[in-house]
C-alpha cells in the first residue's frame, strides 16, 4: 500500500472530507498539520503544486485540490460508486457544493477576521442566498434517494463526505447554526446519518478540534499612513502568517484619538 501523507493546516475546513474519507476507508494517512506561520516558508520553497492547501502525497507524488483528492481516493478505496454513472452523479453533487462555497467567500473571509468588512450585511447578500439557492439542490437529490445517500449509492460516497464535512463547518462559522437544516428534513437526516457512520465512530471520538478561526483574536493596528514605526509590526504580522486589520488614521484625525490611547503619542 502506498504512504499517503496530507499536507494542510491545524483546521477542518478542506483536510477534513480528506481526513474522514481515508478513516472511513481504514486507509493509515500521515496527517501533517502546517502552522499558519510556517506556512509563508511552504509556499516559498513552492513545495505544493498551486501554492496551496491541501496536498496529498502518494509514496511522494503531489497531488493538489480538494476535489481531485477525495476523488482518487475514493476510487482507490471503493468509495467512488458502484459504476461510472454513479460516480459522475456524485461528482456532480460535490461539485455543486464547492460553487456553493466559493459563493459565500465574501461573507466568510470577513467572518473568520481575515479581512475587514461588514459581515453582517455580507451574511445577508451572500451566505444566506447561496444556501437558498442550492440546500434545495441536495434535498431534492436526496428526496430522489432510496438509500439515504446523496447519490443514491448503496455505500457512501466522497459526495456525502464533502457535504456532511463541508456542512459541519458551517455548524462552526455560521451564527445561526441552529437553524442551518430549518426547510431541509432530508439534508439533515443525511448529516445525522454519516456522522453515525460506523466506521466513523473511533475517527470522531479521537480526532483533533483544529483551531476554530472564529475565536482567534482579531488584531487590529492603528497607526499613522506611514512606514515608520507602523512597518516593523505590519511586517512582523506578514512574516508570522497572522491576519492584521491595518488601520491608518490620518494627521488631522489624531485628535479623536488621544483620548483613547493610554499615553498621548503613537509609539
Ligand atoms: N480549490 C482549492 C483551494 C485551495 C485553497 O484555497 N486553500 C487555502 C486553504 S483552505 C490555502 O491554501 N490558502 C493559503 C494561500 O492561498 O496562501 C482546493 O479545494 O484545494
Amino acid at each position: 500500500m502506498p504512504h499517503y501523507k496530507l499536507t494542510y493546516f491545524h483546521l477542518r475546513a478542506r483536510g477534513e472530507p480528506i481526513r474522514m474519507m481515508f478513516a472511513i476507508a481504514g486507509v493509515p494517512l500521515e496527517d501533517h498539520r502546517v502552522e499558519f506561520q510556517d506556512w509563508k516558508d511552504v509556499s516559498k520553497s513552492a513545495s505544493t503544486p498551486f501554492s496551496a492547501l491541501p496536498m496529498l502525497e502518494v509514496d511522494g507524488v503531489k497531488i493538489a485540490q480538494t476535489l481531485a483528492i477525495l476523488r482518487y481516493i475514493s476510487r482507490e478505496t471503493g468509495y467512488a460508486g458502484p459504476d461510472n454513472l454513479s460516480a459522475a452523479l456524485a461528482d456532480s453533487l460535490a461539485d455543486q457544493y464547492a460553487d456553493f462555497t466559493m459563493a459565500f467567500v465574501p461573507w466568510h473571509i470577513v467572518n473568520v477576521g481575515f479581512v475587514p468588512g461588514d459581515k453582517d450585511a455580507l451574511y445577508e447578500s451572500t451566505y444566506i442566498p447561496a444556501r437558498a439557492k442550492h440546500f434545495p439542490f441536495f434535498e431534492e437529490a436526496l428526496k430522489k434517494s432510496t438509500t439515504g445517500w446523496i447519490a443514491n449509492t448503496p455505500e457512501l460516497t466522497h459526495a456525502d463526505v464533502f457535504i456532511a464535512s463541508g456542512i459541519e463547518w458551517l455548524t462552526r462559522v455560521d451564527p445561526n447554526a441552529d437553524k442551518l437544516f430549518e426547510g431541509f428534513p432530508l439534508l439533515e437526516a443525511h448529516y445525522k446519518k454519516f456522522f453515525a457512520h460506523p466506521k466513523l465512530e473511533k475517527y470522531l471520538e479521537e480526532r483533533p478540534e483544529g483551531t476554530n478561526l472564529l475565536t482567534m483574536p482579531h488584531y487590529k493596528l492603528t497607526y499613522f499612513p506611514l512606514r515608520a514605526r507602523g512597518e516593523p509590526i505590519r511586517m512582523m504580522f506578514a512574516i508570522a502568517g497572522v491576519p492584521l486589520e491595518d488601520h491608518r488614521i490620518e494627521f488631522q484625525e489624531w485628535a479623536e484619538y488621544i483620548s483613547s490611547l493610554v499615553y498621548s503619542f503613537v509609539l
